[in-house]
């Protein structure tokens, strides 16, 4: 995953008259955390691969190359506002959590993808300030995404928001939310589920 192939891929959107701009910036990340690296310690291969503020560079961005189909093997696309890093440690995560949702269908998880990163950069969640970002992480086992929030400890907030992604991804199965704290300190059980919608 190249820095170059994003430029490209950006750069090849236009077709004249003024780009539409998003309401804040956004970055494609690429995260390839095979075994040998995780030697290496987590995150060694997390790359932040390209920021965007228009629609139609999102849209190149995505058809061309951050499409999780697209994804072989173990790998993670991430989509997260500027200036905040797919880690606990981002100051923005640290006190915040995740809710996730498991897919078995690479088509259904395209899908599920295409609409949270439309939902995201369109602001249609009620509570965006909150949003931190999504990750999608295709795996041998079951392929996932999971939708990065600030404040994990305001439950209401949280419900809100997990309710409005279950109608956005058009879920009928119950979301988890983790803590990251909780992910931190016992890695083995990887989060207790405080809420569930
Ligand atoms: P994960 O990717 O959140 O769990 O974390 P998952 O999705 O169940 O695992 P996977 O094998 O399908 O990827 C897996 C492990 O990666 C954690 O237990 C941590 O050791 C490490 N890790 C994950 N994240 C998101 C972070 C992070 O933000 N910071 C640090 N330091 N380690 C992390």
């Amino acid at each position: 995953m190249a820095e170059a192939e994003a430029e490209a891929a950006a750069s090849g959107g236009g077709e004249g008259g003024a780009p539409h701009r998003l309401e804040r910036k956004w970055s494609f990340w690429f995260d390839n955390p095979s075994k040998a690296k995780q030697g290496a310690g987590w995150g060694a291969s997390l790359r932040k691969i390209y920021t965007f503020d228009t629609v139609e560079e999102f849209w190149s961005l995505h058809d061309q190359i951050f499409r999780p189909t697209k994804l072989s093997g173990n790998a993670d696309f991430h989509c997260f506002k500027a200036g905040i890093e797919p880690k606990w440690e981002d100051p923005e995560c640290a006190n915040g959590g995740k809710w996730s949702v498991t897919c078995n269908r690479k088509q259904a998880l395209d899908t599920m993808w295409l609409e949270t990163l439309m939902a995201l950069i369109g602001e249609q969640f009620e509570e965006s300030e909150e949003i931190c970002g999504v990750v999608v992480s295709v795996r041998q086992r079951q392929d996932k995404l999971a939708l990065w929030t600030k404040s994990a400890s305001n439950e209401a907030v949280q419900m809100s928001i997990g309710k409005k992604w279950k109608e956005i991804i058009e879920c009928n199965d119950k979301i988890v939310y983790t803590f990251h704290d909780d992910s931190k300190r016992d890695k083995s059980s990887r989060g207790g589920v405080r809420y569930s919608v």
